[in-house]
């Protein structure tokens, strides 16, 4: 027989706000709304002390990207226009937004999650499933042990929830936020869900919410209890169905890892042996489509990279590997050719060659915005092969 499954799911808290308060610890304890342009940056005063905005200083038409649990205390929440934001806590330090900190720290938590238990789902910048399922501790011990982890790796603080299932398991996260640790079982789902205003539910969403609240179904407990022809009547069949299911706890989504690949590459076995003088025309034609094949893959799955690699074999079935590290990493096509035209000059092309692959390492998540620093890519800083 199978064991039950233990799935968690944790949840950094107020994450945005709390990597910023990492850099600004003075803050600490004071209301601070992330959001708004670069601005709003904190300025360095001439004695040497910074100089933060202030909320009730802001023009414009943004929206709070996160809040402090202080600033929360106000009623200052994600999505709420900032000028709203600022009447009701004038004081507040406003600051923007550093969505590469944000990732830097994501990875890190998630790297300290996956010393402990390493099957994860990635739900985004600051939320994960974890199956636990298979591993050797009991659930507290697990939870404590993933929240001191995350604690060491990133001084940050994440609420964790375990339970049978995502969806028991993604509601209890939020029960007791900041910090929290909650253990949720089926047996639990009367008491301590069923309170619980539909919308909690992952899969309710705002319109559905107040369909449900029409028919007089305002907490998950009403929709549990509720006449499931009435449910089919008004959702038709398979969100009825749906809807009973989450209602009594019920969810057999299985957790879906999928590890970050290491590299990135393209190669290809040349139809006849090619001489690299000989053939050279040809040889570049390839080598400069499977560099925008790369390119095109990085792009696609949002990635740059900083090692670039090139892959020989010779016709003798020899294979050699070069590649060389860039100052910054980079995804676009011409930027890669350079990068994998300067290791092929450093291999010997006598022999007529087989195969010849392009590979980009040393990944990091592309961030969408073209890098802030206008840096041009120079080869090669650092050389390995
Ligand atoms: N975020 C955003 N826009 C939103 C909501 C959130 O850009 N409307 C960003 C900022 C958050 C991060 O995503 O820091 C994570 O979202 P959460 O909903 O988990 O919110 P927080 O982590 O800030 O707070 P909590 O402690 O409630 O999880
Ligand atoms: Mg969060």
């Amino acid at each position: 027989m199978k064991p039950p499954r233990r799935i968690a799911h944790l949840d950094m808290d107020a994450f945005y706000a709390s990597v910023e308060l990492l850099r600004y610890p003075q803050l600490r304890g004071r209301a601070v709304v992330v959001g708004g342009r670069r601005a709003q940056a904190p300025q360095r005063l001439p004695d040497g002390s910074l100089r933060f905005a202030r909320l009730a200083d802001y023009v414009g038409r943004g929206v709070v990207t996160t809040s402090t649990y202080e600033a929360r205390a106000l009623g200052v929440f994600s999505a709420m226009g900032m000028m709203k934001a600022a009447r009701l806590a004038p004081d507040a330090v406003l600051l923007p937004a550093d969505f590469d900190a944000y990732r830097h720290y994501s990875r890190m938590f998630k790297a300290a999650v996956a010393t402990i238990a390493p099957s994860i789902e990635n739900r985004g910048i600051d939320e994960i499933y974890i199956d636990l399922t298979n591993i050797d501790d009991d659930s507290l011990s697990l939870a404590r042990r993933i929240k001191a982890a995350v604690r060491d790796a990133t001084g940050l603080s994440c609420s964790i929830a375990v339970a049978p299932n995502k969806l028991l398991a993604k509601i209890g996260s939020e029960l007791d936020k900041p910090d929290g640790l909650t253990l949720l079982d089926l047996a639990d789902v009367a008491t301590r869900i069923w309170p619980l205003p539909a919308g909690r539910i992952n899969g309710i969403g705002p319109k559905s919410a107040e369909r449900l609240a029409a028919l007089g179904l305002a907490t998950v407990g009403d929709i549990a209890r509720a006449d499931p022809a009435m449910l089919r009547e008004h959702f038709g069949h398979s969100y009825a169905t749906w809807l009973a299911d989450v209602a009594h706890g019920r969810d057999e989504r299985p957790v879906v890892t999928h590890s970050e690949p290491k590299s990135i590459s393209r190669e290809t076995t040349f139809e006849r042996d090619l001489h690299a003088q000989r053939d050279r025309e040809e040889l570049s034609g390839v080598f400069t489509a499977l560099c925008e094949r790369v390119a095109e893959d990085l792009s696609r799955k949002g990635y740059r990279g900083r090692t670039i690699g090139i892959k020989l074999r010779y016709a003798d079935f020899s294979t050699v590997t070069r590649d060389l590290t860039l100052p910054a990493a980079i995804d676009d096509a011409a930027a890669i050719r350079r990068a994998a035209g300067a290791c092929l000059r450093r291999v010997g092309l006598e022999q007529r060659l087989r195969l010849l692959g392009v590979r980009v390492g040393g990944l990091e998540a592309a961030t969408g915005v073209p890098d802030a620093s206008g840096y041009q890519v120079e080869l090669p800083l650092q050389v390995t092969s």
